[in-house]
C-alpha cells in the first residue's frame, strides 16, 4: 500500500520552514521583507492550507456538474464518488495524465518551435543562424532515413526539419525516433500498444478520453498517459535537442560561474530566462557587438553583463559559458538585487509575479514568444527574421534602463564555478577517446563495481520545500555509494551552486571506486547534461550502455535509477512517465498527485513494474530516497550477477586501508 500520510487532507503550513540553503538567497528574501516585496514563499503561506483533495488528485472539475471530491471511505460507508459515478483512481488517473499531456505538449511545443527555425535557417531565411554542427545533423538524417550522397548541407537540413515537422503531426505509424530505444523496449512498447504514432496525436487522445464519461478505468488511462510521454521523451524533447544541437552546437565541457553573485554592479545586468535558446543566441551574440557594448559605456556602464536563470541559462552555458544567476526559485530573488535591468523570458517556468515584484526595484521584464505575454511586462516578439535585432532592441532598453535604479544594489557574495555541458557524445567522447568514442569503460566499471550504478537527478525547486537541500541530500548519498550521477534542469543549478558539478568533488564526496573513475577520466561525479528537454539524452546515454553490452539488453536491467525530488511542474510528470516507461525506477518527492487514490499509487509503485519494468517510487527525505534507488540499484546489479564484483572491491578497499 502506498505511503500516503505525507498527502493527509490540509497541510497545515509549508513543509519545510527553512526557505533555501543559499546564504545569497536567504539575504535577499531578508531584504525583500524589509523592502515590502512579496515573494514566492508569502504566497505559499498565503495558500495554506493547501487543498488536500487537490494534493491527492481526487478533485474533478472537468464538467458542470462538479467540482466533485473524493472524501476517504469511513468502514461501512459506501465508497465516496463524483456526481458522474467516478471513483477516486478514475479522477487521480484524469487529472494525472492531463499533467502528462500538459507536459508533453510543453516539451514538444518547444521541439516543434526548434523545427520551424530549424527550416527557416536551411531554406536561407534566418540571417545569424546556420548549422553548426554537420555531424550530428547526417547521423540524425541517417535516423530518419533522410538521403544524403552528395546533397548540399541546407537541403539535407530542410528534409530534416520537415520530417521532424511531420512527427509531431503523425497519424498513424511510429515516430521514427522510437527506433533508437533498444530493440527489446520497442519491441515490449509495441506489444503493450503504447508506441507513439505522433506526438500531437497522443496529447489530443489523452484530453479526449479524459473527457467526462470516455475512459474510466485507471489502467487504460495511464496506458494513453504512457503512449503520450514516451512522444515526449523519445519524440518531441529529442527533436528539441537533436536540433538546438545541430544549430547551435553540441555541448561540450565548459567552465561557468553560478548563484546570484554573478551579477555585476556596475554593468548592465540581462538576465535571460525560460528555455529556448533561439532568441538567447542571439542575445548573446549582440552583447559582444562593439556597438552595444559602447552604447552601454555611454550609459556609464562598464559592459553588458549575460546572466541565465532556469534551462535557457543551461543552453547558454553549456554552449557559452555564459554564467547562471540561479534556478526557478531564485527568479524572484534576482530582482530584488536592484542590479538588473532587464529580464528577458521565453517559455515555460516564469513566473506571473516578475512584474509585481519588478515594482520595488527598476527591472524591466520583457516578453519574447508570440505565445507567453505577461501583465505588466514589456513584448519584444522574437522574429527569426530579423532574431538580431530583436536581440539588440532589448539590450538597448536594458541599458536605457541603467540609469533608473534605485539605490546601490545589494548582490550577494555566492558564486560557484562549475562545469557543465556533458551530451551524450561528449560522455562518449571523453570515456574512450575521440578515436574508440564508447561507453565502454563506463560498463566496465560498473561490472567491475567501481561505479555502483548510474543515477539521473532532474527536475525543478519547489517553495513548499527547502529550496536545493533535497538536492544534496540525495546526491551526496548516492555519490558516497558510487553511483555516478547525471543531471539536468534546476537539479543541475542547485548542484552547481553548491561545487558539485566540478572534479573535485568526486574527492570531496565520491566513495573510493567512483572517485577512481572520475579522477582517471578527469570528470565530475555528477554530469550536468543541460535542459529539461535535454532528459532525451540520459535516454540516449542510457541506450548507449544497453547496446555496448555486459548489462542486459533493456534499460530495465541497468543498474540505474532517476529522480526528481523537487519537483513542480507537469514537464516533470511527463518525464517521469516517460522515464518509467522506458524501465527505470523513478522517484519523486515533495508530494504525489495521486496519492488520494491508493489503487493508482499502489500500480504506480508496483504493479506498473511488471509491465513496464520501471516503476514510480515516493519518499520525503533526501537521503533516504537515495538509499531506495541504491537498493534498487543493488538488486539489479544481483540480476546482472556483477554483485560479487563489488563485494571483492569493497574487500579490496578494506585491504587497502589495512
Ligand atoms: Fe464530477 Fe464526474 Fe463531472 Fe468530474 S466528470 S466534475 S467527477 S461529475
Ligand atoms: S526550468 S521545468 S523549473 S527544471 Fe526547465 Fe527548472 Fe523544472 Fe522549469
Amino acid at each position: 500500500m502506498a505511503d500516503n500520510k505525507d498527502q493527509s487532507f490540509g497541510t497545515k503550513k509549508r513543509r519545510d520552514e527553512i526557505k533555501t540553503i543559499e546564504a545569497g538567497s536567504q539575504q535577499m528574501i531578508d531584504k525583500a521583507a524589509a523592502d515590502g516585496t512579496r515573494l514566492i514563499w508569502d504566497r505559499v503561506d498565503d495558500q495554506t492550507p493547501q487543498c488536500g483533495f487537490g494534493l491527492g488528485g481526487i478533485c474533478c472539475r472537468i464538467c458542470s456538474m462538479g467540482p466533485c471530491r473524493i472524501k476517504p471511505t469511513k468502514e461501512g460507508q459506501p465508497e465516496s464518488r463524483g456526481i458522474c459515478g467516478a471513483t477516486a483512481e478514475v479522477i487521480a488517473a484524469r487529472n494525472f495524465i492531463r499533467m502528462i499531456a500538459g507536459g508533453a505538449a510543453s516539451h514538444s511545443d518547444h521541439g516543434r518551435g526548434v523545427a520551424e527555425l530549424f527550416v527557416h535557417v536551411a531554406k536561407g531565411e534566418a540571417p545569424g543562424y546556420e548549422i553548426k554542427d554537420e555531424q550530428k545533423l547526417l547521423a540524425l538524417a541517417m535516423d530518419l532515413g533522410v538521403e544524403i550522397g552528395d546533397r548540399k548541407v541546407n537541403d539535407i537540413a530542410y528534409d530534416v526539419g520537415m520530417k521532424c515537422f511531420q512527427m509531431f503531426g503523425n497519424q498513424v505509424g511510429e515516430i521514427d525516433l522510437i527506433k533508437r530505444a533498444p530493440l527489446k523496449r520497442q519491441q515490449l512498447w509495441r506489444e503493450l500498444g503504447v508506441t507513439p504514432r505522433g506526438v500531437d496525436r497522443e496529447i489530443v487522445e489523452i484530453m479526449h478520453r479524459t473527457h467526462m464519461g470516455v475512459d474510466q478505468e485507471m489502467v487504460s488511462l495511464m496506458t494513453q498517459g504512457t503512449r503520450a510521454a514516451l512522444g515526449d521523451g523519445w519524440g518531441g524533447s529529442m527533436i528539441g535537442t537533436e536540433l538546438q544541437d545541430i544549430l547551435f552546437g553540441t555541448p561540450e565541457p565548459t567552465i561557468g560561474y553560478i548563484n546570484l553573485g554573478v551579477l555585476e554592479a556596475d554593468q548592465v545586468n540581462v538576465v535571460i530566462h525560460g528555455h529556448e535558446p533561439l532568441l538567447s543566441e542571439m542575445i548573446v551574440a549582440a552583447a559582444q557587438d562593439p556597438e552595444m557594448v559602447a552604447y552601454a559605456e555611454k550609459a556609464g556602464a562598464k559592459g553588458i553583463n549575460l546572466s541565465g536563470i532556469c534551462c535557457t541559462a543551461n543552453e547558454i552555458l553549456m554552449r557559452h559559458g555564459v554564467n547562471v544567476a540561479g534556478n526557478v526559485l531564485q527568479q524572484e530573488l534576482a530582482i530584488v538585487t536592484g542590479a538588473v535591468e532587464a529580464m528577458v523570458v521565453d517559455i515555460q517556468c516564469i513566473y506571473c509575479s516578475l512584474p509585481e515584484v519588478s515594482k520595488n526595484y527598476h527591472t524591466k521584464v520583457f516578453t519574447t514568444s508570440k505565445i507567453a505575454h505577461m501583465d505588466g511586462a514589456e513584448h519584444i516578439e522574437f522574429d527569426e527574421h530579423n532574431a538580431i535585432e530583436s536581440a539588440k532592441t532589448i539590450l538597448r532598453a536594458a541599458v536605457d534602463n541603467f540609469k533608473n535604479r534605485k539605490g546601490t544594489p545589494q548582490i550577494p557574495e555566492d558564486k560557484s564555478p562549475q562545469l557543465a555541458g556533458f551530451s551524450h557524445e561528449t560522455i562518449n567522447y571523453l570515456l574512450g577517446g575521440t578515436y574508440r568514442a564508447s561507453y565502454r569503460p563506463l560498463v566496465d566499471n560498473i561490472i567491475n563495481g567501481k561505479v555502483r550504478g548510474v543515477a539521473g537527478v532532474v527536475g525543478c525547486n519547489n517553495p513548499r520545500n527547502t529550496h536545493n537541500k533535497y538536492y544534496l541530500d540525495m546526491v551526496k548519498e548516492l555519490l558516497a555509494n558510487d553511483v555516478i550521477v547525471l543531471v539536468t534542469g534546476c537539479a543541475a543549478h542547485g548542484l552547481g551552486e553548491n561545487g558539485f558539478l566540478l572534479p573535485e568533488a568526486a574527492e570531496k564526496y565520491a566513495g573510493a571506486g567512483l572517485r577512481e573513475v572520475c579522477e582517471a577520466v578527469g570528470i565530475p561525479p555528477v554530469l550536468h547534461m543541460g535542459s529539461c528537454v535535454d532528459n532525451s539524452r540520459i535516454l540516449m546515454a542510457a541506450t548507449a550502455l544497453v547496446k555496448e553490452g555486459g548489462l542486459g539488453d533493456d534499460i530495465s536491467d541497468l543498474p540505474a535509477a532517476g529522480a526528481a525530488p523537487e519537483w513542480m511542474s507537469e514537464k516533470a510528470i511527463s518525464i517521469g512517465q516517460y522515464f518509467v516507461a522506458s524501465g527505470v525506477y523513478t522517484m519523486f518527492s515533495g508530494s504525489f498527485p495521486v496519492m488520494g487514490a491508493p489503487k493508482l499509487a499502489d500500480y504506480l509503485f508496483e504493479g506498473i513494474e511488471k509491465v513496464l519494468g520501471g516503476k514510480w517510487a515516493f519518499e520525503n527525505d533526501g537521503k533516504i530516497a537515495a538509499q531506495k534507488m541504491i537498493a534498487h540499484i543493488d538488486s539489479k546489479r544481483q540480476a546482472l550477477g556483477i554483485d560479487k564484483a563489488r563485494e571483492r572491491v569493497l574487500m579490496d578497499m578494506a585491504d587497502r586501508r589495512q
